[in-house]
């Protein structure tokens, strides 16, 4: 397949003038989880839905409400509606969205539980949502980038291990520990299939990824490396074999010093920096790395509004004017969070000078 040269699609969408290096103010913007529950209109299709997991794959559905935000507010880009555990629910993992409470998996818990998973099954459920990519090159505004994206084998790993979402990755954390060779074999069949998952996104007309690592902040440094850095620098290898054309944006979230060297260990061409990360932090990374950096509002504030959000997107605009920057939240937009808030940021950011 001939994919358009980058050079060639940034002359024609403006998200991704960074990654060929043109400076470009004000930035591009989009919101991570920018298609959600906070919309009115997205209660309502996910309402015709039934399930979450419906909701993924209907490609019809999934690409209404990745059109949404788009409609409202203009982003730059739009990102895929789908999420991080289409990967084991495709690799024949038992998984639910149990309504207020988030994921439940059926969880794998040794290596006899790992040999259940089966790789060779993953072809209709990602080509169900390779579908979704195609409806939306059709439908989007052609000045909008599509990102595809998928979870990081870590934070993946760390659902189909621990079952459900929990605050410290304690379950994965200790198989890591006490069974390294089986957890080694889990992360190389998530680098597998994430890999093709990706593949296919691309092939379908996603012009740039997002790798979510949300949960990369709770490894020591040694771990980090392994768990991390390693499967991460392994998909991009391989991405970037295949598609050198396609930026990758990298969110190991939490990472906070370890970030620079995430940024050139893995070969992510842009690294996404949580909340928690200083403005000062996000010049440096930019300064020692050279790569587009994107960040870092907290999304509480979106849901405080007012004066603190606009000094604090001020200070942000301020630090990050002539560098490589794409302006986004620290981490997923929050479901109370005013949509009228939403169009107070953007016309702040659109009007950036
Ligand atoms: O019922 C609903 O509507 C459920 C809410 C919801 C939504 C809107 C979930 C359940 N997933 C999604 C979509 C989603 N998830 C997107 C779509 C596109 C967009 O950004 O607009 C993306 C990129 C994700 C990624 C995702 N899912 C991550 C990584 C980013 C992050 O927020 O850290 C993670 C960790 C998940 C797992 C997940 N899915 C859903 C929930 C509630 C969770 C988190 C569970 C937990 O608390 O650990």
């Amino acid at each position: 397949m001939t994919v358009e040269t980058l050079v060639q699609r940034a002359q024609r969408r403006r998200f991704l003038k960074p990654f060929v290096g043109e400076l470009l103010w004000p930035p591009p913007m989009w919101l991570m989880r920018q298609a959600g529950r906070y919309l009115p209109e997205y209660r309502e299709t996910r309402a015709k839905a039934g399930s979450f997991l419906n909701l993924c794959y209907s490609p019809k559905l999934a690409a209404e409400v990745t059109l949404q935000p788009i409609r409202r507010y203009g982003f730059d880009a739009s990102i895929l509606f789908s999420d991080i555990l289409v990967v084991p629910d495709a690799l024949g993992q038992t998984v639910s969205f149990v309504e207020g409470e988030g994921p439940r998996l059926d969880p794998i818990e040794d290596a006899e539980g790992l040999a259940r998973l089966d790789s060779a099954q993953t072809g209709d459920k990602f080509s169900t949502v390779a579908e979704t990519v195609s409806l939306l090159r059709q439908q989007l505004p052609d000045e909008t980038a599509l990102i595809g994206f998928c979870g990081a084998p870590w934070t993946v790993a760390t659902y189909m291990i621990g079952g459900r979402g929990s605050p410290d990755q304690a379950a994965a954390r200790l198989m890591a520990y006490k069974d390294p060779e089986t957890f080694q074999r889990l992360m190389d069949i998530l680098v597998e299939s994430s890999v093709d998952y990706l593949s296919r996104q691309i092939e379908a007309g996603a012009d740039v990824l997002q790798i979510f690592d949300s949960w990369a902040g709770s490894l020591a440094d040694n771990q980090f490396d392994r768990w991390v850095v390693a499967p991460t620098r392994l998909m991009v290898a391989r991405l970037k074999e295949k598609y050198p054309e396609i930026p990758i944006l990298g969110f190991p979230r939490g990472a906070d010093q370890l970030s620079a060297s995430f940024a050139s260990q893995t070969g992510v061409d842009a690294v996404s920096c949580n909340t928690a990360m200083p403005v000062s932090g996000m010049v440096q990374l930019s300064e020692a790395t050279g790569r587009v950096v994107q960040g870092n509002l907290d999304p509480l504030l979106l849901v405080a509004g007012g004066k603190q959000l606009d000094d604090r997107v001020a200070e942000i605009l301020g630090a990050m004017k002539g560098r490589k920057f794409i302006f986004n939240l620290g981490h997923g937009i929050l479901q109370y969070t005013p949509p009228e808030n939403v169009s107070r940021l953007v016309e702040q950011v659109r009007s950036a000078a």
